[in-house]
C-alpha cells in the first residue's frame, strides 16, 4: 500500500494546533502533531508546500526510510520548523502501522514496562498562599508530583505563573493572543534568587518529604548564578531543576554540576540528538526534556532516549498545552514502553480542545495510561476543528528591569 493523501489542518480551540493527516491507498488514516508555538503557519507551510508531494506514493510502512528521506534528503537539517514537520509525518506513520497491526502503539515499541505513566502538574500562584492552594488542589486530584512556579516580589506577571484566582486553574497558557507582537514581561535574577529558596523551604514544611517538587528556571540564570542556586536548594530535595541556563550552551552545565547534586533537566527547545551530545556523554543532566513533536517524532525520540539510557539519564518529555493531544499520546506510548522513563509533564487541554481531538488516554491517581485503542488512540474531528479559525498568538518576551532583552 502507499500514501495517497496528505492534509494539513490548523485549528484554534482556545489555542492553535497544526495537525497532519496521512491517508493510505486502502483508507487507513494516521495523525501527527506539527504544532510549534507562535510559529504554527511556518510548519504548516513547510509541510503542505514542500513535504506533502514528497510523500505521495511512498510505502507507508517504511518509517525509518521516510524519516531519513526527510532529514538527510533535503540537505538543510534540523531546526524547530523542519523537525516539527518530520515529527508529524513520523507520528502519523506510526499511528497507521499500529492501526494496521490492531495494537496500541506502545506494543510495537516493545510493550509496557510499567502499569502507568507518572505525571507532574503545574502548580503556580502569584504569592505563597495561592501556590499552596494550587499544590493542595493537585494533591486532592491524586497528583504525586508538581512543578512549582510563583511570583517574585518586585516583579509583575511572570511567565509560568497563573494569574487566575484560587480554584480556577493553577496553570497557564503559554501563548498569548496579544495582537501583532508579543506581550512583554520583566525579570530580575537577584530578586528571584533571594526569593525562591524560602518558597521551597515552606513547601517542604507544609507538604512533607513525599511530594515530588519540580521547578523551571526558564533559561534565565547565568552558569554561576545557576550553580549557586542549585547548591542552595539541595536541602529541599527537588525532583529536578529545569532549564537553569540558556539551552544552546551545553558546557554551561559543567559549572552547575561541579557545585551541586540538584538533578538537572533540559531540552524543551532542542530539536535533535546533537543538542544533547555533550550533555549526555558528560552526564551533565539527569532528564531529557524534548517534546516528541519538536524532535522528529517517535523514531528520533526513541533513539535519543536509548542513547540517554546508556548514561543513566531518564526521560521527562515536554507536555504543555502547546503539544496537541496527538503529540501527548505519542509521548505516553513511549513513556510506557521505554525502560528509562522518569516522569511526564501533563497540562490538561481545555474542554474545547478535547471536543476537537477525541482522546482515549486516561488519568488515574497521578498516572496516565495511553489507552488500548489501536494506533495512537487520538482522532481529529475535522468538522469540529474547522469551526475554530487560526488566531495569531505569541510567547511573551522577557526584559530586565532596565529594558535589556533577557533569556527565558
Ligand atoms: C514550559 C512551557 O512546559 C514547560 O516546561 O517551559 O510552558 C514552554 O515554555 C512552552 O511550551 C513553550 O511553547
Ligand atoms: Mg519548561
Amino acid at each position: 500500500m502507499t500514501i495517497d493523501l496528505v492534509d494539513v489542518s490548523i485549528t484554534s480551540p482556545g489555542r492553535n494546533f497544526v495537525t497532519l493527516k496521512i491517508t493510505t491507498s486502502d483508507g487507513i488514516v494516521g495523525w501527527g502533531d506539527a504544532t510549534l508555538n507562535g510559529r504554527e503557519l511556518a510548519v504548516a507551510a513547510y509541510l503542505s508546500e514542500h513535504v506533502a508531494s514528497m510523500l505521495i506514493g511512498r510505502d507507508e510502512d517504511r518509517i525509518e526510510d521516510t524519516w531519513q528521506y526527510l532529514y538527510r534528503g533535503p540537505y538543510w537539517r534540523r531546526g524547530p520548523v523542519t523537525m516539527a514537520a518530520i515529527a508529524a509525518v513520523d507520528m502519523a506513520l506510526w499511528d497507521i502501522k499500529a492501526k494496521k497491526a490492531g495494537m496500541p502503539l506502545y506494543q510495537l515499541l516493545g510493550g509496557a514496562s510499567r502499569e502507568g505513566v507518572r505525571v507532574y502538574a503545574h502548580a503556580s500562584g502569584t504569592d505563597y498562599a495561592a501556590l499552596q492552594n494550587a499544590i493542595t488542589g493537585y494533591q486532592e486530584l491524586g497528583y504525586t508530583a508538581v512543578r512549582v512556579q510563583t511570583g517574585v516580589p518586585g516583579l509583575g506577571q511572570i511567565y509560568g505563573v497563573s494569574s487566575s484566582g484560587p480554584g480556577v486553574r493553577y496553570d497557564y497558557e503559554p501563548a498569548k493572543r496579544s495582537g501583532d507582537r508579543p506581550s512583554e514581561e520583566t525579570w530580575d535574577t537577584r530578586n528571584y534568587l533571594s526569593h525562591m529558596p524560602g518558597v521551597f523551604a515552606r513547601i517542604r514544611e507544609d507538604f512533607g518529604t513525599d511530594l515530588r517538587i519540580l521547578h523551571d528556571g526558564h533559561h534565565r540564570m547565568s552558569p554561576i548564578e545557576a550553580a549557586r542556586f542549585a547548591k542552595e536548594i539541595e536541602p529541599y530535595d527537588l525532583f529536578w531543576l529545569e532549564d537553569c541556563t540558556p539551552g544552546e550552551d551545553q558546557t554551561a552545565l559543567r559549572l552547575v554540576r561541579q557545585h551541586s547534586t540538584t538533578p538537572l533537566a533540559i531540552g524543551e527547545v532542542f530539536n535533535s540528538v546533537f543538542d544533547y551530545q555533550t550533555l549526555i556523554t558528560e552526564r551533565l543532566i539527569d532528564y531529557v526534556r524534548s517534546a516528541v513533536t519538536h524532535t522528529g517524532g517517535i523514531t528520533a525520540m526513541k533513539k535519543l532516549l536509548d542513547f540517554a539510557a546508556i548514561y543513566g539519564i531518564k526521560s521527562g518529555i515536554h507536555g504543555p498545552t502547546d503539544i496537541s493531544p496527538v503529540g501527548m499520546a505519542a509521548a505516553l506510548h513511549l513513556d510506557l514502553a521505554i525502560h528509562n522513563f522518569g516522569i511526564q509533564e501533563y497540562m490538561p487541554h481545555n474542554a474545547q480542545t478535547l471536543e476537537v481531538f477525541q482522546t482515549s488516554f486516561t488519568f488515574d491517581q497521578g498516572f496516565l495510561h495511553p489507552s488500548e485503542q489501536p494506533g495512537l488512540g487520538v482522532e481529529l474531528d475535522e468538522d469540529a476543528a474547522a469551526a475554530h479559525e487560526y488566531t495569531k498568538a505569541y510567547l511573551p518576551v522577557n526584559r530586565l528591569l532596565d529594558g535589556t532583552i533577557h533569556d527565558w
